[in-house]
């Protein structure tokens, strides 16, 4: 029997992940990347870029026999390191132990581990191919390189992976309405740097970190830990890199004052951060040279009301549901998409139609729901993590969960360690933050609240998780 063919477009995370998915299971599987092969000339000039992995995007990992491998180079973060403007820092623990932890992977090297494993099991990958246009009528797809030089692939059936500016949704919206509607968020980023401690130029190790450096440390601040500095309206954060940097972000507003447009020269980009990031300065030697040489983010959310054209076209990941960054579930969402469509196609591999369909019924609300949460935690991260109304529904929060386990889940433990569908974890967690709120109304300290009430408002208003998930 002839194996199924399958055509993805966009070797991303997304795209690789699912080419190892589909190969593994017999697909004959063709993968066409806009950019040239990373293994052979290096990912994005070099910058280090980092992603946060959870539980969702290791399940695809594991899936895919890549687990072992991604761990041995990824970072553990035990919790966010709050750095308030005096550079007073202060641990909040994500799970209750190391064992609720999230990871700081390298994007490049995680990209590259994926392009290994989808050639190893077989797919092919054709780098420096890009998708210009498709003519439907004849399911052809036309590719150009670089360098200009044209070509046509014929395919039945198409994965688009190819990210938020996804050329496969441009096509498929020629030929049917996809709904589409992209809201900008209204703040950018920009990547900036903390070099490992052997790497700071000479002359320029604050005092303190010599000592460090010559205990063989390597690291400028914690390494295990995801740090932020909440501002407000804006915030940086940094996620350690496994040879010793950080890669830093700042999120801020496009425009106004302060803004992305309103820092145009050096002295303005230490003016702002020696005000707003004072302790981090001295850790970052060419932080106006990067902040004027790197680009600026876009960042917002991408809605479609329609994710395929019948059995012919795909979208996933990025291309179908691009969110903001803040609760660092891109990625572990779009695995989630790969390992949902791998398991659909593997088991009705010959009917296209009904699995791309199967697939938008079962993804479209969860992506949704973790769009919500994604925007809703920008404010959280940015401005409420430092509040003592915050810490303190926090507190109770895990207290709630300490003394109903199955019932009161924090909603950031389903998200992040559970694979709890999102749409579950933002209806649950939209009850139990009403109730958090009603609870702590009036309140200064955990010991003021009666928690045999708060049981018996847990118990009216939650069931047991099993019986809704
Ligand atoms: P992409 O990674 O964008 O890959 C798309 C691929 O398609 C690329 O290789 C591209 O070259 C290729 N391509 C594009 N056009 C064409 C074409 N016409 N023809 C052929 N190929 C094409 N997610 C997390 O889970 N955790 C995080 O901590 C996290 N942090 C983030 C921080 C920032 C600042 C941002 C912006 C995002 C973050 N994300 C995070 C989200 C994550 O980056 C994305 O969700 C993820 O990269 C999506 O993968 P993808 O494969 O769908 O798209
Ligand atoms: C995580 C892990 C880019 C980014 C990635 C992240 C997180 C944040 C803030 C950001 C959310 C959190 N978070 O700490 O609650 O958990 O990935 Cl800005």
């Amino acid at each position: 029997m002839n194996k199924h063919a399958v055509t993805i477009v966009g070797a991303g995370l997304v795209g690789s992940l699912l080419a190892t998915l589909l190969a593994q299971r017999g697909f004959a599987v063709s993968v066409f990347e806009r950019r040239p092969d990373p293994r052979r000339t290096g990912f994005l000039g070099g910058r280090s870029i980092n992603l946060a992995l959870a539980e969702r995007g290791w399940h695809g990992l594991r899936l895919a026999g890549l687990q072992q491998r991604m761990l041995e180079i990824a970072v553990m973060m035990r919790g966010r390191m709050i750095h308030d403007l005096d550079g007073r820092t202060n641990l909040q623990r994500y799970g209750r132990d190391d064992s609720e932890v999230i990871w700081s992977v390298n994007r490049g090297a995680l990209n590259i581990t994926l392009l290994d494993a989808a050639e190893a099991a077989g797919a092919a990958i054709h780098f420096d191919r890009r998708l210009d246009a498709l003519d439907w009528t004849t399911s052809t797809m036309h590719l150009r390189s670089e360098e200009g030089v044209a070509g046509t692939h014929q395919a039945d059936v198409i994965l688009g992976c190819d990210g938020a500016g996804s050329a496969l949704r441009g096509a498929m919206a020629q030929t049917t309405d996809l709904g589409e509607r992209f809201e900008p968020l209204g703040h950018g980023y920009k990547e900036l740097e903390i070099p490992a401690l052997a790497d700071f130029p000479s002359g320029q190790l604050p005092s303190p970190l010599r000592d460090a450096l010559a205990r063989g440390e390597r690291f400028a601040m914690e390494p295990n830990a995801l740090h932020i500095w909440p501002r407000g309206n804006y915030m940086c954060i940094a996620l350690p890199n496994a040879e010793g940097s950080f890669t830093v972000t700042l999120f801020l507003a496009s425009e106004g004052t302060p803004s992305l447009a309103g820092i145009t020269n050096a002295a303005d980009v230490r003016a702002f951060f020696e005000r707003d990031f004072a302790d981090a300065v001295p850790l970052m030697p060419d932080l106006e040279k990067d902040f004027l040489d790197n680009p600026v983010g876009l960042l917002g959310t991408l809605y479609l009301d329609r994710w395929h054209l019948d059995g012919t076209a795909l979208l996933l990941g990025d291309a179908a549901h691009a969110i903001v960054p803040f609760h660092g579930q891109g990625m572990n969402a779009g695995f989630e998409d790969a390992v949902e469509l791998a398991e659909l196609l593997s088991a009705t591999p010959h009917d296209s139609a009904v699995v791309f369909a199967e697939f938008e019924r079962r993804r479209k609300p969860n992506a949704d729901a973790i769009a919500a949460m994604a925007l809703d935690n920008y404010i959280e991260m940015r401005d409420r993590v430092d509040d003592a109304d915050y810490l303190l529904m926090r507190e109770l929060d895990r207290a709630l969960a300490a003394r109903h386990p199955g019932r009161w889940v924090p909603r950031y433990w389903m998200v992040t360690f559970s694979r709890i569908p999102y749409a579950t974890a933002f209806e649950r967690g939209g009850i139990q933050a009403r109730l958090l709120r009603q609870m702590i109304e009036g309140k200064q300290s955990l010991a003021e609240i009666d928690l045999d009430q708060a049981d018996l408002l847990v118990q009216r208003h939650l069931q047991p998780i099993a019986a809704s998930a």
